[in-house]
């Protein structure tokens, strides 16, 4: 009978784990060094378990999960001979020792979130071309991500949206634009608040938290997107294909593929979709052990939207369209950041787990 594949990063994670749960027994001066020895390397701890499930890691990363494995074992052993140095001769059981000379304990490093690395790469790649990285409101008025891109109150557009509403403290005053709130669910809030700032050419690109009534692995309730917007005269659809075939190039490298389909947004027009092939199945929706990808399934994942600014919101943005056009694009920086290769993440919630062990894999 063949063994079930498990994963690499799964194998890791308890590795730590018991890493943890064995350094802190180790503090435990009710057993001796030989008991400890023996829970914690002996044929039946965990240490002994988890290196048996090597075998069943796919080959690319038994490597790596062999080196953790060693780097547990060293710091298990390190930690019972400091035990053993610092209480020598320790015999009994129930004796506390308070050896005021062992060095402190250094505390873990931190490190810097999957999402954070991507915000800061993706940055730098579009400050390279001459983007300006701008901040605009993450809770809104609902004229900068719904009206002003050309979703009326009660347009069914907005319904793809899943908005979280808020109660605006106080009385709103009487500018029809600042009447309600939302959480924005979209970085295109950004678009009409640039232009408004009079300065043209446009090349900013946005980046902030957005917020939707969604959960699933491919959905979380709080994500982030990077927002371009370039506006000038003369601007075209070759224009927005080639800053993403850039972009495209530099994040993910030259192996990996992108298409454009054909799409309907309100406030673009034309308006695509844009595919990378999945960084996990390698486009083939098929894993090695010939289950379906649970994270794309069809080979494709979908990155964000794109299109050609839509005259009604140049207009709302004080441009006149008939001597300006403009591209605008808005990526999920999550899904992104998942679909890098090497990452192998198949669940987004898993970004949001909050363990600093699951970030130290990256
Ligand atoms: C938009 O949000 C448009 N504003 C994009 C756009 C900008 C189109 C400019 C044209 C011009 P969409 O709803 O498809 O489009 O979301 C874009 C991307 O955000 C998705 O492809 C996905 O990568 C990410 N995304 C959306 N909802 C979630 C969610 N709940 N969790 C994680 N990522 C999400």
């Amino acid at each position: 009978m063949t063994e079930e594949i498990i994963s690499g990063s799964n194998v890791i994670s308890l590795l730590l784990l018991a890493q943890e749960e064995a350094l802190s027994l180790i503090k435990d001066t009710s057993k001796s060094v030989e008991e400890l020895k023996l829970l914690l390397m002996g044929s039946k701890s965990d240490l002994a378990r988890l290196t048996k499930q090597i075998s069943r890691v796919p080959k690319e990363e038994r490597q790596q999960v062999g080196v953790i494995v060693s780097q547990v074992k060293q710091s298990i052993e390190q930690g019972l001979e400091a035990r053993a140095a610092s209480h020598p001769g320790q015999k009994t059981k129930n004796t506390t020792f308070l050896d005021i000379t062992m060095p402190g304990e250094r505390p873990p490093n931190g490190n810097l979130h999957l999402v954070t690395q991507a915000i800061m790469e993706i940055t730098r790649i579009f400050e390279r071309i001459g983007f300006t990285r701008v901040r605009h409101p993450e809770v809104d008025w609902d004229w900068y991500p719904f009206e002003s891109l050309n979703m009326p109150t009660n347009h069914p557009a907005r319904d793809e949206w899943e908005t979280f509403f808020l109660e605006y403290p106080g009385k709103p005053g009487k500018d029809p634009h600042k009447q309600k709130m939302v959480l924005t669910p979209h970085t295109s809030n950004g678009q009409v608040r640039e232009m408004e700032k009079g300065e043209l050419p446009i090349r900013m690109i946005n980046i902030a938290k957005c917020y939707r009534r969604q959960i699933d692995v491919s959905h979380t309730p709080m994500f982030h997107q990077f927002e371009g917007l370039y506006v000038d005269r003369n601007v075209s659809i070759g224009n927005l294909k080639g800053v993403f075939d850039h972009f495209v190039k530099q994040f993910f490298g030259a192996s990996r593929v992108t298409r454009l389909r054909p799409f309907h947004f309100q406030f673009t027009e034309p308006s695509f979709e844009v595919d990378i092939n999945c960084g996990i199945c390698l486009g083939t929706s098929k894993l090695e052990d010939g289950s379906t990808c649970k994270l794309c399934k069809a080979g494709w994942l979908e990155l964000g939207g794109a299109g050609m600014v839509h005259p009604v919101v140049l207009r709302n943005g004080g441009i006149d369209p008939d001597v300006y056009s403009g591209f605008a694009f808005g990526w999920g920086i999550e899904r992104t950041s998942m679909m890098k290769s090497g990452t192998k993440l198949d669940d987004i919630r898993l970004l949001y787990s909050n363990d600093v062990r699951f970030l130290q894999q990256f």
